[in-house]
């Protein structure tokens, strides 16, 4: 039971081939460094080179996810009651060590998910600026003052804390993510049980640990390691014991929506951020080559593993031949590797080897819809291989771009998140038709529209149901101080980053302060002022 910063990390005997270490990771409970209860643990492997071991992680059972709950929740009274600005404080210190430290954390992100360097470079970066814009968050924080209907009285709001919060991020963006819940979390003085995703332990370990250096006390953030079927049922089901006072999570519609019973049953608020289906739309007056570049990045950059990446290209019978002209010449020539060794790759790995499997069998739904497959051969192995192709095929999990065509909203393919490098293509007659298939899918998270006609762009704005919307720019890249999320079945209403996510991590509290030594009624002991009628004749003006 070492303290996490009285311990370097430990490096384990390995034969990880890159000569990269392996690392022996812990949870992080009430400060401590802790194996699972029972001993048991899970590897983390590279996706580019699956013989790169990065280290072994506590596979948690529920009694180390209870020993977490209740860390966090004897630090919250303290942590609550910690000023603002001390927390705020503290959260600028993560990004200040952040900032020092990112080189490293940008190659472990990539060595542990396969994104290039410069996605986890920007990964991390959104890190960081949500610190620098929570640490000023510590110094307003505001509540209100309000004129009360009684004389003598005072009303009063303030913003308090839920209290102990379950944080249950995907791993496919590992450290954005955890911080666009956490930093807003702790700045509101709640403590956090954070279940890391299975396929990134290291790079939560190591963001863990830094949070700890930058003066977080013991307890307000605890790591628990594990699967998404053990620990984080584990932090779910603690809702029915009323162990938990939040949950904010990341990750599949089905999953989302298990949590939300609970919690609903519980009265337990949560914060859900689910699935998309995102659309973009192009239109003819748009420019073709700015829109076939933002197409292209939205449904290939992150191996198209992004909540808002593209989904359904809705592109306008008049210019669909030419626009699919430009777009498969670069589809054709996209070199896919592995960012650590060969440069300006535009995608790498999938996540991990689970959601490789996954990728591969929603293509079966591609199939069975009967949309055409004119690009694209699932897996790139040794003999089926693109021609922009930089790495060994053996060595990681490598998927083809796929470009599906000839996609109906009748069609199974149209509605379902494909998670990886694939697109459905839709023909649109005209913009009314193009905006209907943008809102006929059941999610509802991104949306762009490419045009020069500003009428379209603003009935398009006006008329998508998404929670967000880009205009001449591609369905990702949501910056860290706007509100994200979405509507219908990409999430609950909730939303990250910016100030908007204050309302997920605090309650209002409204307080009267009465002042005149007596009981005065509200509504009853109001001052009545009457309607004095004058003797005027208005009609006479004019
Ligand atoms: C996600 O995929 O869960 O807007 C987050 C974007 C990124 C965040 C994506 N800034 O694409």
């Amino acid at each position: 039971m070492t303290h996490v910063l009285a311990a370097d990390f430990e490096f384990m005997q390995n034969d990880n081939p890159n000569g990269l270490p392996m690392i022996r990771g812990y949870n992080i409970i009430n400060g401590k460094l802790e194996a699972a209860s029972d001993g048991a643990t899970f590897t983390s492997s590279n996706p580019a080179l699956l013989s790169d071991i990065l280290g072994e992680f506590p596979l948690s059972t529920k009694v180390d996810v209870h020993d977490a709950l209740k860390a966090a929740k004897s630090a919250f009274s303290s942590w609550a009651g910690t000023p603002a600005p001390t927390r705020g404080q503290i959260i600028g210190n993560m990004g200040r060590l952040l900032m020092d430290r990112k080189d490293a954390l940008v190659r472990l992100e990539t060595r542990e998910i396969g994104k290039t360097l410069k996605e986890s470079a920007g990964e991390i970066q959104e890190a960081i600026d949500t610190c620098l814009f929570f640490q000023s968050e510590g110094r307003r924080l505001y509540g209100q003052t309000v004129n009360s209907e009684l004389p003598d009285k005072e009303l009063f709001t303030y913003r308090r804390p839920l209290g102990v919060c379950g944080i249950i991020n995907s791993c496919n963006f590992p450290s954005a993510v955890p911080f666009w819940k956490m930093i807003p979390a702790i700045m509101c003085g709640n403590t956090c049980v954070w279940k890391s995703p299975q396929d990134s332990p290291l790079l939560s370990f190591a963001l863990a640990r830094i949070m700890h250096e930058a003066g977080l006390p013991d307890g307000v953030i605890n790591l628990v390691h594990g699967k998404g079927s053990g620990a984080g049922q584990y932090l779910v089901d603690a809702v029915d014991e009323g162990l938990v006072n939040k949950i904010s999570f990341t990750g599949s519609t089905a999953v989302g929506k298990m949590i939300g019973e609970i919690c609903g049953r519980n009265l337990v608020s949560c914060s859900l951020e689910l699935g998309g289906k995102n659309p973009l739309v192009v239109m003819p007056s748009a420019n073709l080559e700015n829109a076939v570049e933002g197409a292209y990045w939205a449904g290939f950059g992150t191996a198209g593993q992004r909540c808002t990446s593209l989904g359904n290209l809705i592109i306008h019978e008049n210019i669909y031949d030419d626009f699919m002209g430009l777009f498969m010449e670069k589809v054709k020539n996209t070199k896919i590797g592995d960012s650590m060794r060969y440069d300006d790759v535009l995608y790498g790995p999938m996540l991990s080897s689970k959601y490789a499997e996954e990728f591969l069998q929603s293509l079966e739904v591609c199939e069975t819809s009967g949309a055409d497959l004119i690009y694209g051969d699932g897996r790139i192995t040794k003999d089926s291989a693109p021609v922009g192709f930089v790495a060994d095929a053996e060595e990681g999990v490598y998927m083809w771009p796929h470009v599906y065509t000839g996609v109906t909203e009748d069609m199974d393919c149209f509605h379902e998140e494909i998670f990886g490098p694939a697109i459905t293509i839709v023909k649109a007659r005209d913009f009314d038709h193009a905006l209907h298939l943008a809102n006929a899918s059941p999610y509802g998270l991104s949306s762009a529209i490419y045009t020069n006609d500003r009428l379209e762009a603003y009935r398009f704005k006006t008329g998508i149901k998404a929670g967000m919307t880009g205009i001449n720019n591609s369905t990702t890249g949501a910056e860290a101080h706007l509100p994200f999320g979405g509507v219908k079945g990409s999430g609950n209403g909730t939303r990250e980053s910016g100030i908007w996510v204050i309302e997920s991590y605090s309650y209002w509290h409204a307080v009267n302060d009465e002042l005149s030594g007596k009981l005065q009624l509200a509504q009853m002991d109001v001052d009545e002022i009457h309607i004095e009628e004058a003797e005027v004749n208005y009609e006479s003006l004019a």
